[in-house]
Parts: structure tokens; C-alpha cells; sequence
């Protein structure tokens, strides 16, 4: 597929030397001129270096015993996707025979590849990798450390570019490292949990987007909050464990999250042996990252009279000392003695806030330095995150705090009858200063979700080069399968679902931002007289609308997307109909037909009314509401033109 040219990233031809671009007019030098396919998240560096490098029907992989599994069956199934129907291994230093693409794949300190990489070295930084052409026929990807190389794959995945009837991998060098260590989702919101298949999908997007933490914290699993102390059952330890096993697989931390808080008795052993036992039984799965949230609970009343003794009358500096000591003695008990354990990660029940209290200088002063807290913001829903703030919480906190970002879920009120397709935006560059990650807490609807995550994630691995106006058009493009056609439709479509509510009362996205540029224009015109102008510049885009759904359903789109998406597909094929029919009823009533002018409208008022009937699925907290699309704007333009009308 040609790569529309808005998605083409800003590339420095600095790997192309004057000899290099002396050679005029051979294919090599006519191939470094062009840009390299965008990746996503952006890397740290990214130069063109080489001539693209075609892939033959046979290629040999130069892997060692330190090569990433994960990484070599990565690589191998794209070379074979991209017509190298041979892939086979050598070790080091053996032949690699003639007519065969060679890919270097393995460690940083690795001969072959450092002589490989030449100056552009492997970067120091875990999760850090460097990618390149040495020369024809050949790549090197170098990874400090197993998920290094991982992402190597990753990035070579979207340098493949059409070359002849055949494939080529882009002549790109990439020198590339997260800026923040932990990078994901949670599943933490209210109300219908997500399925394992739709968990499954989650966790490839994860690996795809080079982020690699999924913590499962959902609501409405009861084992993880009304009944934590219980066992799970056979069955369902089974499905958790093909969960571990696929994110481990991906280079994925599965983090189990455990909130004991709505009933635990500090300190009563035999709750922390429940607690511990229910730790270990996934440990056992192959769990080996671990969290502890105590977010919505009450921390001002005791669960038990035996608290009261240890810990004194209930309050916030008693509940922090209690919470404080499980955390320790799980850190010290647990996770110190257990192999592989990453450090626990906590939701304090002060998470949305920037007040010193009791409560924080507990955890200030007595929390295991080891210990991650999270942080949603200012508010639960905040409209911004600034650099200033993150400081500040990580004053109060003592250490870096990991953000639990509450976008794009849509579990509370004001996010009713809406998908949240807008871009992730308003988080300020320099953040990865004060973070040491971000977890995006997403919607009931798991593929829809992966528009604003994928913002989320580019944003958490390079936030200083993070652009929403350069990430989305890339997640959008993503979910329609690459598909130019259903990508135009997506945002279209996407930019009828931008509302994002905060916390405050005005939303921190605007609901429809590019259909409210085109109305105000058109109106601007219509209102100075240029009324078929204005209709010219207003039509096409009020069709988009009416098409976008048969598009979307027509193209590459993922299909659990298309699925969740079916109450608002279905509600805007009938707006984008409204639309189009008051424009041209306004358009024949200035034209002097008032019989035609009357039939579109009835027929718009007819669409409009079937439009506002349209109902979501049981599938969000808030149960059935409007299928809400463009509200406020659309809507408004129909009505306006209808006034307009005289018919
Ligand atoms: C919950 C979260 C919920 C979100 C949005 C945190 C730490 N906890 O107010 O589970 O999805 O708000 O409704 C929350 O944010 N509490």
C-alpha cells in the first residue's frame, strides 16, 4: 500500500552522505531520497541511512543462544508475510549463503552486530535497540535486552515497503528507548469486564504499540475485590493462566491487582495469609507482577476492632500507616522472596489530588522506596496533566508516580451513550521526568479503545516528540487495517465521537471539532449570500458522514471494532442522512422549490427521529442510552438549516 503522504514521518537524511547521494541517478540513490514509513510509538531517532533493502524468496536469521525467542518468531512470520518463503537459522560466524537476505538479530554486545551497527550503537537504556542496513542484503537489529530486540521486530514491522511486485524493508537506521519504564493499560473501570478474547487482543495491541503492561484490575471480576480472599476456581485460574501466558509471550506484564480495601483487617494474619495465598496462586500461573490498589474505598472506618487497637482511632493518618505496613511486609514477605517479582505497584485511596494530608506523609515516610504509587491526575477525569503537577505529586509521593490515566474509559455519567475516539492530547511534554509510566484505564469497548492507547503509548515511550495530530491519524489508519478508504471514513467517524468529559464541566475534547469547522464556515458564507458556495464546500463532508459506516463495514477494519461500534455506525448512516437532506432541502428552498424543499425535510425529520432512537447495548455501567453522535453539533446544524428552510 502507497503510504499517504500526511502519514510520512519528519525524516533527517543524515545517514545519506554526499557520496552516497552522489550517485545519481542508480536505484540506491533514487530510494534514499524517500522518506521512511512512519513508526509509531515515534522513535528517538530515525534517519534514512541506506538504500531499501528488497526481501528475497529466501532469508537466513544470524541468531545466537541470547536471541529474544519472541523476537525470532516475530521476525521470521514477517519475512514470511512479505515473500520470503524460506527463513532459516545459522549461527554466527557460519555461512549464509548467496542470494539470501541475512538478518543479525541478538544482544547488544554481540560482535557480529556491533560491527554490524557500526556507530549507531545500542542504545544503554532498557527496552533500548538500534536497527539497520549494513549493506545490501543485510539488517542488523541489536537490543540491550530481550524486549530490546522485541521492539527492534517491532519498528522493522512497519519499514516494509512495496518494491517491484515484491517487498523491501525501508533503508532506515533507528537508534530507539522508552522514556518511561512502564507503559500500558489497566483494566480498571466499572461494569462489564472485558472478555479473554477481547483480553487477547488487548494484549497483541499492547506488543504491537511497544508497551508492556496490562494490569488487570477489573471492577466486576469478584475475586479481585468483594471476594479477594476466596480461590479461584479451577476453570477460571485456567483462563487467567492462557492470559499470563500470552503477555509473557509478547514481552507483556500481566500485573494482577489485588484491592483488598473493602474488607480487609489489616491485622489479622489469617487475611494476609488469604492475601498472600491468592498472590501466590498466580505466581504459580507465572504472575510475576503484582498490585495492591486501594482506590474508591472508605479509609476513615476500620473493617475490624483489632485495627483499632494496632493502628488506633480510624483516620487518614491511621489508614496510611495500616496500608503502608501490608504494602511493606507483602514487598519484604513476598515480593523480596520471590523469584523474578517485580516491584509492587499500588493506587493510593488519595489518588486525584495534590493536598499534603496525614495520609500522604505516611506513605511519604514510611512506604518501601521500591513501591509504585499511581496518580489519575488533579481529578478523577482531569482536563490536563502538566509537568508542574507531576513534580508536585512526586514530592508528595517521595518518588516518581505511575499516571493511571482515565481515558478513554467510559464507565461514569457524564461519558453516557459515547465512545471516546478522540486523540490522547493535553499531557505535556517533559512529563517523563516525573512519571515512570502510564497506564490507560480504557472503555467497556476493548477494540475501540486502542485509538486513544495507542496515543497513550506513543506518548509514554517519547513524550517530548508526542503529536496527537501525527499519533492519531496513525491509530485510526491502524484499526482500519491500513485501508486508505476505511481510514478516511474512521475519522470522520472518530471526529463525531471526540467528546471527552472531565471532571470539570467542560469536556477536555470538544465534541465534533472538524464537522463544527465546516458548519461555522458554511453558515459564515450562506449568511453573505454565496448560498451554492457554501453548499459546494458543506456538501462532500455531510456525504463522508453518510457513508462513513458502509465504508467502515466494507474495508479492513478491525471487526471486534465494527462490532462495538454498531449502535453509533448505525446512528450516523441516519444522521449523515438527516444532514444531507436538510442541506438540500435548505438548498432548494433558496433555489426557489419549496415542494422539494418540503419533501427533504420531512424526510430529514424522519432520519432524525429514527437517528435519536438508536440505543446502545446493555455493555457500559450507565445500561441503555442514546447512541450519541456529533450531539451538539450535528444535531444543531440540522436544526438550524431546517429553521432556514422555507419549504
Ligand atoms: C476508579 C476507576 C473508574 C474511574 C472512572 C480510579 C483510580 N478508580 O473514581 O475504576 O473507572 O474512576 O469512573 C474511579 O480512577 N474512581
Amino acid at each position: 500500500m502507497p503510504v499517504p503522504t500526511r502519514f510520512l514521518a519528519a525524516v533527517v537524511v543524515a545517514g545519506a552522505t554526499a557520496a552516497s547521494l552522489a550517485i545519481g541517478a542508480s536505484p540506491a540513490a533514487a530510494t534514499t531520497a524517500i522518506a521512511v514509513p512512519p513508526i509509531a510509538p515515534t522513535p528517538q531517532s530515525v534517519t534514512r541511512a541506506s538504500a531499501d533493502v528488497r526481501v528475497p524468496g529466501s532469508a537466513v536469521l544470524v541468531t545466537d543462544s541470547a536471541t529474544d525467542p519472541a523476537a525470532k518468531d516475530l521476525l521470521t512470520t514477517l519475512l514470511q508475510q512479505h515473500g520470503a518463503r524460506s527463513v532459516t537459522t545459522v549461527a554466527p560466524g557460519q555461512p549464509t549463503g548467496h542470494g539470501r537476505l541475512v538478518v543479525r538479530l541478538g544482544g547488544a554486545d554481540r560482535p557480529d552486530i556491533v560491527t554490524a551497527l557500526g556507530s549507531l550503537t545500542v542504545p544503554d537504556q532498557a527496552e533500548g535497540y538500534a536497527l539497520r542496513s549494513p549493506k545490501p542484503a543485510e539488517l542488523a537489529v541489536g537490543g540491550r535486552d530481550a524486549a530490546g530486540q522485541y521492539y527492534g521486530v517491532q519498528t522493522l514491522r512497519q519499514l516494509f515497503v512495496r518494491s517491484g511486485g515484491g517487498w523491501a524493508v525501508s533503508g532506515a537506521a533507528v537508534r530507539d528507548w522508552p522514556n518511561m519504564a512502564l507503559r500500558g493499560s489497566i483494566e480498571g473501570f466499572y461494569g462489564p469486564p472485558w472478555t479473554t478474547e477481547d483480553r487477547l487482543r488487548q494484549i497483541g495491541f499492547l506488543s504491537e504499540v511497544k508497551a508492556n503492561s496490562y494490569v488487570y484490575s477489573a471492577k466486576d471480576d469478584a475475586y479481585l475485590r468483594s471476594r479477594w480472599r476466596d480461590p479461584y476456581p479451577a476453570d477460571q485460574l485456567a483462563t487467567l493462566g492462557q492470559l499470563v501466558h500470552a503477555a509473557e509471550a509478547q514481552h507483556v506484564d500481566f500485573t494482577y491487582a489485588l484491592s483488598p480495601g473493602v474488607s480487609i483487617c489489616f491485622s489479622s494474619p489469617s487475611d494476609y495469609a488469604a492475601l498472600t495465598a491468592k498472590l501466590q496462586s498466580v505466581y504459580d500461573l507465572g504472575v510475576r507482577s503484582f498490585s495492591m490498589p486501594f482506590d474508591d474505598i472508605s479509609y476513615t472506618r476500620w473493617n475490624c476492632d483489632a485495627d483499632q487497637t494496632a493502628y488506633g482511632a480510624p483516620g487518614q493518618a491511621a489508614a496510611g500507616k495500616a496500608q503502608v505496613t501490608l504494602l511493606n511486609t507483602v514487598t519484604s514477605q513476598f515480593i523480596k522472596t520471590h523469584d523474578g517479582a517485580r516491584p509492587l505497584q499500588t493506587v493510593p485511596t488519595e489518588y486525584s489530588d495534590l493536598a499534603d494530608s496525614p495520609y500522604k506523609t505516611e506513605l511519604r515516610e514510611h512506604l518501601d522506596p521500591s513501591v509504585v504509587v499511581q496518580w489519575t491526575g488533579t481529578a478523577v477525569v482531569p482536563s490536563s496533566i502538566t509537568v508542574a503537577q507531576a513534580q508536585q505529586v512526586s514530592t508528595l509521593y517521595g518518588r516518581k508516580v505511575f499516571l493511571w490515566d482515565n481515558y478513554p474509559v467510559n464507565d461514569y455519567e457524564e461519558s453516557a451513550g459515547r465512545l471516546l475516539l478522540a486523540p490522547y492530547g493535553h499531557r505535556e511534554a517533559g512529563l517523563s521526568q516525573y512519571l515512570n509510566g502510564i497506564v490507560s484505564n480504557p472503555m467497556n469497548q476493548e477494540a475501540a479503545s486502542e485509538i486513544a492507547e495507542f496515543g497513550a503509548t506513543d506518548f509514554a515511550w517519547n513524550d517530548a516528540a508526542y503529536s496527537p495530530e501525527r499519533s492519531w491519524p496513525l491509530a485510526l489508519s491502524r484499526m482500519a487495517g491500513g485501508d486508505p478508504r476505511a481510514s478516511a471514513a474512521m475519522e470522520v467517524f472518530a471526529d463525531l465521537e471526540h467528546l471527552a468529559p472531565s471532571s470539570d464541566p467542560t469536556p477536555w475534547q470538544p465534541q465534533a471539532p472538524a464537522l463544527a469547522a465546516k458548519t461555522a464556515s458554511f453558515w459564515q458564507r450562506w449568511d453573505a449570500g454565496d448560498h451554492d458556495g457554501a453548499a459546494r464546500e458543506l456538501r462532500p463532508y455531510a456525504q463522508r458522514i453518510k457513508d462513513a459506516a458502509p465504508v467502515i463495514r466494507d474495508g479492513r477494519v478491525i471487526a471486534a471494532f465494527v462490532d462495538e461500534a454498531k449502535p453509533w455506525l448505525d446512528a450516523t448512516v441516519l444522521w449523515g442522512g438527516a444532514m444531507t437532506d436538510q442541506l438540500d432541502a435548505l438548498v432548494a428552498s433558496a433555489h426557489g422549490d419549496p415542494a422539494t424543499a418540503q419533501r427533504l425535510t420531512a424526510s430529514a425529520d424522519s432520519l432524525t427521529t429514527q437517528a435519536k432512537a438508536v440505543k446502545t447495548g446493555n455493555t457500559n455501567p450507565w445500561g441503555v442510552r442514546q447512541a450519541l453522535v456529533g450531539d451538539g453539533v450535528l444535531d444543531a446544524f440540522t436544526a438550524k438549516a431546517r429553521t432556514a428552510t422555507v419549504g
